[in-house]
């Protein structure tokens, strides 16, 4: 089968239809900080092995979309190393003792070039994969996604990554008012909160698929087996 033809993923609220030449998949900041044993999130009280279950199935969904061809982003939730991006009102949230831009367990909390605001080993980002630098929670937000989205004709997102209910979930609705079509795979996104991941993807899929739709990382990757 050609990059022309035409693909669909069990899902819900129905089927999400895709063509391999549009689509993209999104990994949003499966970063250290937030998913290792010593970050960012462990020291915030987060159970970081609620994150880490995503681990494995995202790395499947990867490998299938390498090999299928399609388009592939990577996200990073940080700030430059001067903090000039960094609002005041975010690096006063929390009233946190170690917070953004201090001194944390895996280098400068959320900032470029950090050992813990990098990408995780397991899903390291390959040459030709952007990766794409953002200051807040969804990818659209003062960054150039839409652009790069836009140069590559792509319309539909299938979406991975960390924190369900917080950069994923903004990253959709960002999207979903842009046109875009998303597709959630539940297995391959994870929450410190488990009522928090329930109730997010309830949220994407309800009313006729409101932000978009939830499926699950095997039936995608069944859809896009071949596809190249
Ligand atoms: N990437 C992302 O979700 N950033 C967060 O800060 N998430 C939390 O759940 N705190």
């Amino acid at each position: 089968m050609g990059k022309a033809s035409r693909g669909t993923v069990k899902a819900e609220p129905y089927e999400f239809a895709f063509r391999p030449a549009t689509t993209a998949l999104v990994i949003v900041d499966m970063q250290r900080d937030f998913v290792e044993p010593g970050g960012f999130g462990e020291a915030l009280g987060n159970d970081v092995s609620l994150l880490r279950k995503a681990i494995a199935p995202t790395r499947r969904v990867l490998d299938a979309a390498r090999k299928a061809g399609l388009f592939i982003i990577h996200t990073r939730e940080g700030h430059r190393p001067d903090l000039s991006d960094l609002q005041p009102s975010k690096k006063a949230r929390g009233r946190l003792k170690t917070g953004i831009g201090d001194k944390g367990p895996m280098g400068r909390i959320l900032v470029r070039g950090e050992y813990g605001h990098d990408i995780i080993d397991e899903l390291k980002p390959q040459a030709g994969e952007p990766v794409l630098d953002k200051p807040g929670k969804g990818a659209f937000y003062a960054t150039d996604f839409d652009a790069i989205l836009t140069h590559r004709g792509i319309k539909q997102l299938v979406v991975c990554g960390v924190t369900t209910e917080v950069c994923v979930q903004t990253t959709v609705r960002e999207a979903n008012d842009r046109g875009y079509d998303c597709l959630v795979l539940e297995d391959c996104v994870g929450s410190y909160f488990p009522e928090f991941q329930e109730m997010a993807l309830k949220m994407i899929k309800a009313q006729g698929g409101i932000f978009g739709w939830v499926g699950k990382s095997k039936d995608f990757i069944a859809a896009i087996a071949g596809k190249r």
